[in-house]
């Protein structure tokens, strides 16, 4: 699959306000500055759709883009990181119910939850899928900035999530482009 364009569709605050596109849409999930948005940005060939910064806490709404490929479209919903701790606990709080209604309301074909390659799995990523699989909420992760760590370290990084989460895992880095195809490629499957 190749995609042929990409849209920024809406920034919504939450569920109530994003549109319905009847379209597959796939939510992404990860601590704050693991490069989620930058995944967009990557995938698309495009570096300024979906903004991304060296200081977590960038995206603060639900943005949803659109996808055109040369065979279905779908949604990519970028989302505010969790584990950012220079927002308010009253704001965190507004934003974990807003995220899980979002989660659990919105007819969702998988979410994606990003880990970074160089780090060991969070107590908050292992919260997340304990959650996502308790809701019976489809996910597939994604571990980036690959570039960082040796091909031996992804191999094993790769293996330890699949056997914790029980998720398909697949290799990224906005670095390399040569992670995009395998990327598009699972999608298609799925869409
Ligand atoms: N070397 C390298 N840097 C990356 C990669 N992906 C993201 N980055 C960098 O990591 C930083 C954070 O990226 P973002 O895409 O803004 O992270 P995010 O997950 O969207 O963060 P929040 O919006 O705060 O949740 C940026 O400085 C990116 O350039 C990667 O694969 N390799
Ligand atoms: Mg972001």
């Amino acid at each position: 699959m190749k995609i042929k364009n990409a849209k920024f569709i809406i920034s919504s605050p939450n569920l109530k306000l994003c549109p319905e596109l009847n379209l597959p849409e796939f939510a992404l999930l990860g601590r704050s500055n693991v490069g989620k948005s930058t995944f967009i940005n990557t995938l698309t060939n495009q570096s300024k759709l979906a903004k991304t910064s060296n200081t977590p806490g960038k995206t603060r709404l639900i943005n949803l883009f659109e996808i055109t490929t040369d065979k279905k479209p779908f949604v990519l919903a970028d989302l505010p990181g969790y584990g950012y701790a220079k927002v308010s606990k009253k704001e965190q709080d507004s934003w974990q119910k807003n995220l899980e209604q979002y989660l659990l309301k919105r007819p969702l074909i998988s979410t994606i939850q990003f880990i970074d390659a160089r780090h060991d799995i969070q107590k908050n990523d292992i919260l997340m899928q304990e959650w996502l699989k308790f809701n019976k909420i489809p996910c597939f992760n994604i571990l980036t900035k690959c570039d960082y760590v040796s091909k031996n370290d992804v191999t094993k990084k790769i293996a330890q999530i699949k056997k914790e989460f029980g998720n398909d895992a697949l290799t990224f880095s906005s670095k390399n482009k040569i992670y995009v195809d395998g990327v598009l490629a699972y999608i298609s499957n799925l869409i």
